[in-house]
């Protein structure tokens, strides 16, 4: 029997299946096998076998599809998947409390670059900040050419949008905590009852209330994963040299700079893309963000 890893809690799989959602533990030898950190993870698709005392484990993990990886926190270069087989991260963040981190958006946006998942961007709590702001806020975003969607959970907008945009495909929703990620589920699936809670008011902060991410399956056909919010978010598996491509305004200016393919685009004379951030056709920001990822800046842990 094959299924779809739902959660992971503790050493067993919540495992959708034919004949309904089962719980799995792993074969050692599947735990031999495999990375230790990220041997079975959420959105895997599994092989199960029948164990001796009529329960189910799981044998077999089938190469994955796609994958979101990150670098794990800590000071210790480690990959982390924080979910698999997705074909679109919604990349959520709010528009006020906690106020937008549009520089870990920037590395979101790199990261489904680069793993070649479509990315989605989700501005929530619309409901706090005038709509001129909300515009202003993502514009770099809209002229780079990514879909933005405003939504405002708690008073039901943009949520049949949503909806539309993550029925019939597998969806990650990720970025910080508190943004409002689970109170989008829940308004696109009413009786989902995922828990939510209001950010901190003295640190304007999420209370991190999703701790594991999870698999849903929608009504309106998909799957969609709720994942808790992240406080930091680091790149792996991307080279420097590889960065450039993964910024789509870029894109008209690679290739057109005086030392060619092998500008960096940071310092060198006559470069294409710093011209077009000085004639503000790259936003200064972005083009600040693709600086700070190519000198391997790491992100210190923002809570
Ligand atoms: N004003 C306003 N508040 C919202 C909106 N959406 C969610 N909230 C509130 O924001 C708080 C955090 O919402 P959650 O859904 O728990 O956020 P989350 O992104 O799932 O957070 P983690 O699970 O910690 O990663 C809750 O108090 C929600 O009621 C919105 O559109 N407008
Ligand atoms: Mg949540
Ligand atoms: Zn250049």
């Amino acid at each position: 029997m094959t299924g779809t890893v739902l959660r992971a809690l503790g050493g067993v799989y919540e495992v959708q299946t034919e004949a309904g959602a089962l719980e799995a533990t792993i074969r050692g030898r599947v735990k031999r096998e495999e990375r230790r950190e990220d041997k079975v993870v959420v959105g895997d698709e599994v092989d199960l076998e029948p164990t001796g005392d009529s329960g189910w484990a799981i044998s077999r993990v089938h190469p994955r599809r796609s994958a979101l990886v990150r670098r794990a926190p800590g000071k210790a270069p480690r990959p982390k998947t924080i979910v698999a087989n997705v074909d679109q991260v919604v990349i959520v963040f709010a528009v006020a409390h906690p106020a937008p981190h549009l520089r870990m958006l920037d590395r979101f946006l790199v990261l489904c670059e680069a793993n070649g998942l479509e990315p989605l961007i989700v501005a929530n709590k619309t409901d706090l900040l005038p709509p001129d702001e909300v515009d202003a806020l993502f514009a770099p975003y809209r002229s780079a050419g990514y879909p933005i969607l405003t939504t405002a959970a708690k008073q039901g907008i943009g949520i049949a949008e949503l909806r539309d945009a993550i029925c019939n495909r597998t969806s990650a929703l990720a970025g910080p905590s508190g943004v409002g990620k689970s109170s989008l589920l829940n308004a696109v699936q009413p009786g989902l009852g995922l828990r939510v809670a209001s950010i901190s008011e003295a640190a304007q902060k999420g209370r991190h209330t999703t701790v594991t991410a999870q698999l849903i399956p929608l009504d309106c056909g998909g799957y969609v994963a709720d994942t808790p919010g992240l406080r930091e978010l680091g790149l792996w598996g991307i080279e420097p040299e590889e960065l450039a491509h993964y910024f789509p305004e870029f894109q008209p200016y690679l290739g057109m700079c005086r030392f060619g393919t092998g500008c960096t685009h940071t310092h060198e004379p006559a470069c294409a893309v710093q011209k077009g951030v000085h004639e503000g056709a790259i936003h200064p920001d972005r083009y600040d963000s693709y600086r700070r990822l190519f000198a391997g800046e790491d992100e210190e842990d923002l809570m």
